[in-house]
Parts: structure tokens; sequence; C-alpha cells
């Protein structure tokens, strides 16, 4: 049963890594690409770039020691039924869930743009939770898929920061799962939020998770490698 020692923001933690997940958040087309939801709403993709390498690298690791990794996509049924009435009046008609884009109707399951990038493409062994809402709590069996398998702490990615993630966070730490947010696997179109969604996280003694950069997880994951082989 490999424990690591992770070093983070308000203190150091140690992880049973049997009962850690990865959850990468809504790592989708439709939030880092051109043409999806995240342009509609009127924002720079390419600010959610900087997550992807770090987030690769964590995802190699965790696939290599066998650590469960859960993967969240946010969107709805093609007949909008799950989508709360006031989410689909946002914005520009002709950009809004539900309307055609470039990678398909913006938002909707099944469509090209709600699918996870293909850098980060989830394998077959490997949950996908679809939700409509930003929590990856809300209206799914994410909470039942944790219990089930013993998990107590979550490892967190994903985009973007102050909202998804921190949706998620703070649904996760009100049922009782440790989350360790990585900094730098996280990203926002607004960089300032994306600093005080992580402040807000670890502030107060981490008052709903504690927050670290990838290279504090991947390094005492490498040695668990070489524990192993030895
Ligand atoms: N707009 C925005 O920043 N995010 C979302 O709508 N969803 C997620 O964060 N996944």
């Amino acid at each position: 049963m490999p424990r690591v020692r992770v070093e983070a923001e308000p203190s150091a933690l140690t992880v049973d890594l049997d009962s850690a997940a990865l959850l990468i958040i809504d790592m989708q087309r439709d939030f880092l690409e051109p043409g999806g939801f995240g342009e509609a709403l009127g924002n720079d993709v390419t600010r959610l770039r900087a997550a992807v390498a770090p987030c690769k690298a964590v995802l190699a690791e965790a696939r290599r020691l066998g650590v469960l990794v859960i993967h969240t996509r946010e969107g709805h049924r093609p007949d909008l039924s799950d989508a709360p009435r006031h989410k689909l009046e946002r914005g520009d008609p002709s950009t809004r869930i539900g309307a055609r884009g470039p990678m398909g109707r913006i938002l909707i399951r099944g469509e090209p743009g709600h699918d996870i990038i293909p850098e980060l493409y989830p394998s077959k062994a490997e949950p996908v939770i679809d939700k409509p809402g930003k929590g990856a709590f809300y209206q799914t069996d994410l909470d039942l898929m944790l219990r089930n398998r013993g998990i107590d702490t979550l490892f967190v990615a994903g985009v973007t920061t102050e909202v998804c993630v921190n949706t998620t966070v703070r649904e996760a730490n009100d049922r009782g799962f440790r989350c360790i947010v990585l900094a730098d696997c996280c990203a926002s179109y607004f960089p300032e939020f994306h600093d005080a969604g992580l402040a807000m996280i670890k502030a107060q003694g981490g008052i709903f998770g504690s927050v670290t950069g990838s290279q504090n997880l991947l390094r005492p994951l490498a040695a668990v490698g070489n524990q192993r082989i030895a």
C-alpha cells in the first residue's frame, strides 16, 4: 500500500495511493479549443493551454502506478431537458448552449466539442462522469463511485479554476473528501481568478482543501516507482 508525502499549502500531507484518485475536470474541446463554449462566452481559450502539459504528466504517472483516474465533462442532453432555462438563455442566441458551432452543437453530449481533448483522452478503464452542472457531484454518480472504491482523497486538475474546479472542490469537501488541487494542472480564462480561486481553497488552514504544484506530486510518485522496481 504505497504512501506518499506531498508538500502542499497550507501544510504537507501523507496520501495512501490506494485511497486516492486523480479527478480531471472538463478538459473538453468546448473549453480549450476555438469554436466551443468557452469562446462563445467571449473568452480567450488559449489561456487554458498551460494546464495541458502538467495534466498529461500527472495522468501518465497515475496510469503507471494504477491510481484511479476519473474524468468529467460538462454538457447537456441533445433535447436540453437537463439544462436550466436561465443557463440556456445566457449569451448571443447564435452561440448559446445547443447552438451549432464548428465543433457541433455547443456543450451537447455526443458532439465533437463536448469530448475531452486528444492529449488527455480517457483510457477505456477510466470512468467519465457526464455532469449537467459546474460541480462534479451534482446529479452524477461520482460520490457513489468514490465510496465504492474506498477513495478519500482527490488530486484535482482541470478547468476552469474558479468555476468547475472550485465548485467541485467545495462539493467534495462537504462530502468528506480531502482535496489536493494541482495548481498548474488548473487554468482559467482570467489569471486573477485562477490565483484567487486557489487562494480561497487553501486559506484559513485549508478551508476547502490543499494546493500544490504538480512537481510536488510527481516527485514522490516517481520515488514509489523506484521502490517498487528495487
Ligand atoms: N466558463 C467557465 O469558466 N467554465 C465553465 O463554464 N465550466 C467549467 O469551468 N468547466
